[in-house]
């Protein structure tokens, strides 16, 4: 009896050690518990309940199925980091040939539950945000996959069905676009089919995924279409904001915030602050904002939306009916890449919105690096381009040499259907939905290669940090290699020299006491430019910095026998001139 009483005082102490584990530390940034949380009275006649809080509908918001209670001290439960420190071996083998089969440690995502739950990272004001349950419109999710890993997949699917309310969801379509992976085959087909409101449909032949999601919304019986990848997991509370902001306004475009999803650590980092909005480059390659201050003076509580230039691409609600009124998808898109600033761009020129809810989160997996080719990115942005930029296309190509030398295909439907829904321009665009975007002059003869007539065959050349944080490095000199990219510069009739390919942008500076260029954030649009920014391009070809008086200079071997512009006094000689080119 003493053994069987010790083990069980033992047993308790066990599991008492397990529930003592600390939850993780919730980083509310900057929000401050609401005051209504305390001050919400329950209705007394449940009958008369109107709109109710997220909080306070337990029943209407009873998912599709309940998530099962985790094991104590389940991996990566809560969205903790899971650091797996295998000693090499076998094992170790193992982890790292899945990373480099799906360049995402899937290892250790099969090792993690399919139904783990993530920690409460959202301002907390949703928490008290009110829904009319009764008459929210419901939901059709479409998924489209393309040979993802089984615990991916299929964690995305549990995370939907147990994060949806039940009356809201109408079905999940997964969409298998001719992946060749053995376990998403005969395996996939009997999970699922154990599964409430999961349909799956599978391509004939590779389609990508604008015409794969497409085969998925044309099967969609809900009222809206919402859109994910297939390695997200959801928060709690993600899917009302989104269909409720559609009923209030049928033409809004919807995303979430998207969280990251570490692909080795599978940690869930998301963040309960202020989210980031969509932008773009010159390269139409997407990027991410702080919203800006126009946009935060239109909004009355952290809980209201917030409008977006574009979108990420892979996770956004749309009323089915004003998706196929909207045109759906370029159908002549291929594989992955610039679906989501063409949407975009449509969806502002053509009378919609595109907003960010910060009501709803979605944790997205990002991968180490892409999985599969991406080569006809360029070629979709260049589509895209040619549909909806204007005479702005040119600022595109300048920026990206290859570009006008792919074969992109027809865009003439687009075209009239640009037409057809009398979408405005995309100057409107520019100046009312992404005035903070600078617009390149490119007048002729002042942007390209910056090339050196007394160095034979050296232009400028500057290597962006890859964090993008812009903190003040070293413009060198490099053999020209047409190719764009660092070597690319505009001369504004500011008197500025920016690397204007890529967000941020950047501009010459000289620091004062040295006579070498180095690279710093350029102004912001309207404000003036710092005097240590600001050159003359001159009729003999030098560059004379105005602070300074002295010219920019080719010297040879430099420090770290580096080629570099340096500031000397004017001589006119050819080191100190200095001639855009287009091409090599
Ligand atoms: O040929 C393909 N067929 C597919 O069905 C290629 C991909 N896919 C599927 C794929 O399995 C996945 O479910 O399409 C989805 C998106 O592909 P990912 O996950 O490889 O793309 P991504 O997350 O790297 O890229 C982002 O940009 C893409 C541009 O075409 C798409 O719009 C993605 O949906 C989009 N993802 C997101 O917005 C999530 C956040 C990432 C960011 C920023
Ligand atoms: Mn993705």
């Amino acid at each position: 009896v003493v053994v069987l009483l010790a083990g069980v005082v033992g047993l308790l102490l066990l599991l008492r050690l397990y529930w003592a584990v600390p939850e993780p530390e919730l980083r509310f940034v900057g929000v401050e518990e609401p005051e209504e949380v305390s001050a919400i009275a329950l209705p007394l006649d449940p009958g008369q309940l109107g709109p109710v809080a997220w909080s306070e509908a337990v029943n209407q918001r009873r998912p599709v199925y309940e998530r099962p209670q985790a094991e104590p001290g389940a991996l990566g439960e809560l969205g903790r980091a899971v650091k797996l420190q295998l000693p090499p071996g076998p094992e170790k083998k193992r982890e790292e040939q899945s990373v480099e089969e799906h360049k995402i440690n899937t290892y250790l995502s099969e090792r993690i539950s399919l139904h783990r739950r993530l920690a409460e990272r959202w301002n907390l004001l949703c928490r008290v945000k009110k829904y009319d349950y009764d008459n929210l419109p419901t939901t059709s999710v479409v998924i489209t996959f393309y040979n993802e890993a089984w615990s991916t997949l299929l964690r995305t699917v549990h995370s939907v069905l147990e994060t949806s309310p039940d009356i809201l969801l109408e079905e999940i379509i997964l969409v298998d676009d001719y992946s060749d992976k053995e376990h998403l085959k005969e395996r996939l087909e009997d999970y699922i089919s154990d599964l409430k409101k999961v349909r799956l449909i599978r391509a004939t032949k590779r389609e990508g995924l604008v015409r794969a999601r497409l085969m998925g919304a044309s099967k969609a019986r809900g009222d809206i279409l919402t859109f994910l990848d297939c390695h997200c997991e959801c928060h709690d509370g993600w899917l009302e904001p989104l269909l409720d902001r559609i009923k209030e306004k049928e033409s809004a475009v919807i995303c979430p915030v998207i969280d990251v999803i570490d692909w080795n650590t599978f940690e869930y980092l998301g963040n309960s602050g202020e989210p980031q909005i969509g932008g773009f480059d010159w390269r139409l390659v997407f990027t991410w904002h702080v919203i800006p201050e126009r946009e935060q003076k239109l909004r009355q509580s952290p809980t209201d939306v917030i409008s977006s230039p574009t979108m990420a691409g892979g996770l956004f609600a749309v009323s089915r009916k004003y998706f196929e009124y909207l045109g759906s998808y370029d159908t002549g898109m291929e594989v992955w890449g610039g679906e989501n600033l063409e949407f975009s761009f449509r969806i502002w020129q053509c009378g919609g919105s595109l907003e960010v809810h910060p009501c709803s989160h979605v944790g997205h997996v990002f991968p180490k690096q892409a999985p599969y080719s991406r080569n006809k990115a360029l070629a979709n942005s260049v589509r895209a381009a040619e549909v909806w930029l204007d005479n702005y296309r040119d600022v595109f190509y300048h920026r990206n040499p290859h570009a006008r030398l792919q074969a992109y295909g027809d865009v003439t439907e687009r075209r009239k259907l640009r037409e057809d829904l009398k979408c405005k321009d995309f100057k409107w665009f520019l100046e009312n939905i992404y005035p903070e975007l600078h617009v390149p002059e490119d007048q002729p003869g002042s942007f390209g290669m910056l090339k050196n007539k007394g160095m034979e065959n050296h232009c400028f050349d500057y290597n962006p940090p890859s964090d993008n944080q812009i903190t003040g490095d070293k413009v060198i000199l490099y053999p020209c290699h047409g190719m764009g990219q660092n070597q690319f510069f505009e001369y504004t009739s500011y008197n500025e020299i920016r690397y204007n390919t890529r967000h941020p942008e950047a501009c010459a500076a000289v620091d004062p006491g040295t006579d070498y260029l180095t690279m710093y954030l350029c102004r912001e649009e309207g404000q003036s430019v710092p005097e240590n920014q600001k050159f003359l391009f001159r009729e003999d070809g030098s560059l004379f910095h105005v602070q300074t008086q002295k010219c920019l200079h080719a010297a040879a071997n430099g420090e770290g026998g580096n080629s570099a512009p340096v500031l000397q006094h004017c001589t006119g000689s050819d080191h100190q001139k200095w001639t855009f080119k287009e091409r090599i």
